[in-house]
């Protein structure tokens, strides 16, 4: 099958292209190259030394003989994006191409409003291209467990039964998000929705957690193939930048308490997640949700863990707790459901069994590329 990975370039859509390219599907990777340039007006860079994408896919090309088709270009231009799917013509389409960091969204009205624009017209786009040309393809759209916000409730995969004056519906589940980056997963996720009902799209809005770990089976064949790992107060995400810190002695960066807790998954079983929902795809006017994460931690949880990992390899790590620049609870209930991908067969890795091989010893490779002004976070949610 051809599949068309959207944000090919990127943290999980590099990952998940070779992993589906090695596993015989027909791989295409769209990308505008735009992370690339909003690092470089940050001034900030990814841990790990990446290649330009010709030169990755070149790599991967002479290494497996598997060809992979690369279009640049930009999802909000539609001239660009019917031409690209005309020419590839996928049967699934794996939307990883979107602004995903929250405090690059609330720096202020420009990134709020880029962020918006470009990640809900890019999908806007998407659905007409699909339903001009492509109504039987299967989006595989990644979406965010912080759409769910935080409520003092279980969260249920997308939808909940609610009984209400004698009456009984089963309704898209209630949306509290933290950040305007996290509202235009929202914005997107009722678009495809509607666009599902009316034209009779197929869609899975895969409500994703958070990404941890740089190594995966094929980005690991060779130095040319790695990752990129975000560590600056930006892009980086907890965990991920929690190794960084400890491997160059600096003390983990817990915001508030440290009572915030999220849904937790290794980048191998993100790939895998996304395998699952091409392979299962959903029906004609359907729009699936899968909550795609395999443990739920608290920040504190992950720093403490860090801490004891960092032991083993003879680090000595250090735990601060710095006010809070981001406006969230910092003790509540949370209890997510998981088990959608995990009845279609995921195997999950778990965190203990990544922090070493998939994180600190990459961490402490690298860790002579680290920018130390690039550590503490500078985006606050007050502003
Ligand atoms: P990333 O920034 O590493 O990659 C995103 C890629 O999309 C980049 O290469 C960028 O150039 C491209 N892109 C952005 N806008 C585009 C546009 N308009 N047209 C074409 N290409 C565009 O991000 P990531 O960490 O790989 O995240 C991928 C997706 O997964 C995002 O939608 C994100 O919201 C979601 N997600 C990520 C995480 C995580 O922890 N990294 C967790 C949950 C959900
Ligand atoms: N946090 C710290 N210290 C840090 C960094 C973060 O305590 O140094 C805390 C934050 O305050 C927050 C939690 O850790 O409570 C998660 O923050 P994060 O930056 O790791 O993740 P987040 O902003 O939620 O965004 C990331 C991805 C995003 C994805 C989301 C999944 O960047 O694309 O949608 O994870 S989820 O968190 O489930 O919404």
């Amino acid at each position: 099958m051809k599949v068309l990975v959207i944000g090919g370039d990127g943290y999980c859509g590099w990952a998940t292209a070779l992993y589906l390219s090695n596993r015989g599907y027909e791989v295409g990777i769209l990308d505008s190259l735009v992370r690339r340039y909003w690092d470089m007006q940050l001034g900030v860079d990814t841990l790990t030394p990446i290649l330009p994408i010709q030169e990755r896919i070149q790599c991967w090309q002479a290494l497996t003989g598997k060809t992979i088709d690369l279009f640049v270009g930009d999802i909000t231009d539609y001239d660009f994006l019917i031409k690209s799917l005309r020419a590839f013509e996928p049967g699934a389409i794996v939307h990883f191409g979107e602004q995903r960091s929250a405090p690059y969204s609330m720096i202020d009205r420009e990134h709020a409003v880029l962020t918006q624009v470009n990640n809900v017209v890019g999908t806007l786009n998407l659905l007409y291209a699909m339903k001009e040309d492509f109504p039987d393809c299967h989006l595989v759209k990644l979406g965010t467990m912080g759409e769910y916000g935080t409520p003092n409730i279980d969260i249920e995969e997308g939808y909940i039964t609610i009984e209400h004056n004698g009456r009984k519906d089963t309704l898209p589940y209630p949306k509290q998000p933290g950040s305007f980056y996290h509202l235009s997963k929202v914005h997107d996720s009722h678009n495809i929705h509607f666009a599902c009902r009316i034209w009779g799209l197929r869609a899975t809005d895969l409500n994703q957690g958070v990404v941890y770990g740089v190594l995966t089976e094929e980005t690991g064949m060779d130095e040319r193939l790695i990752n990129r790992l975000d560590y600056d107060g930006v892009f980086g995400t907890a965990l991920n930048r929690f190794c960084i810190q400890a491997a160059i002695g600096h003390p983990l960066t817990v915001y508030g308490k440290g009572g915030q807790t999220r849904g937790f998954l290794d980048i191998r079983d993100t790939v895998r997640c996304i395998e699952i929902a091409i392979a299962n795809p959903a029906e004609a006017g359907e729009f699936r949700v899968f909550n795609q994460f395999t443990e739920m931690f608290s920040v504190g949880d992950l720093a403490r863990k860090v801490q004891e990992a960092g032991k083993s390899l003879g680090l000595k790590v250090e735990i601060h707790h710095l006010e809070n620049p981001r406006v969230e609870k910092e003790e509540h209930y949370f209890n997510a459901k998981n088990t959608k991908l995990i009845d279609l067969g995921l195997h999950p890795h778990y965190l203990s069994d990544a922090l070493l091989d998939s994180l600190l010893n990459f961490a402490i490779k690298y860790k002579d590329r680290v920018n130390q002004n690039e550590i503490l976070p500078k985006v606050t949610w007050r502003r």
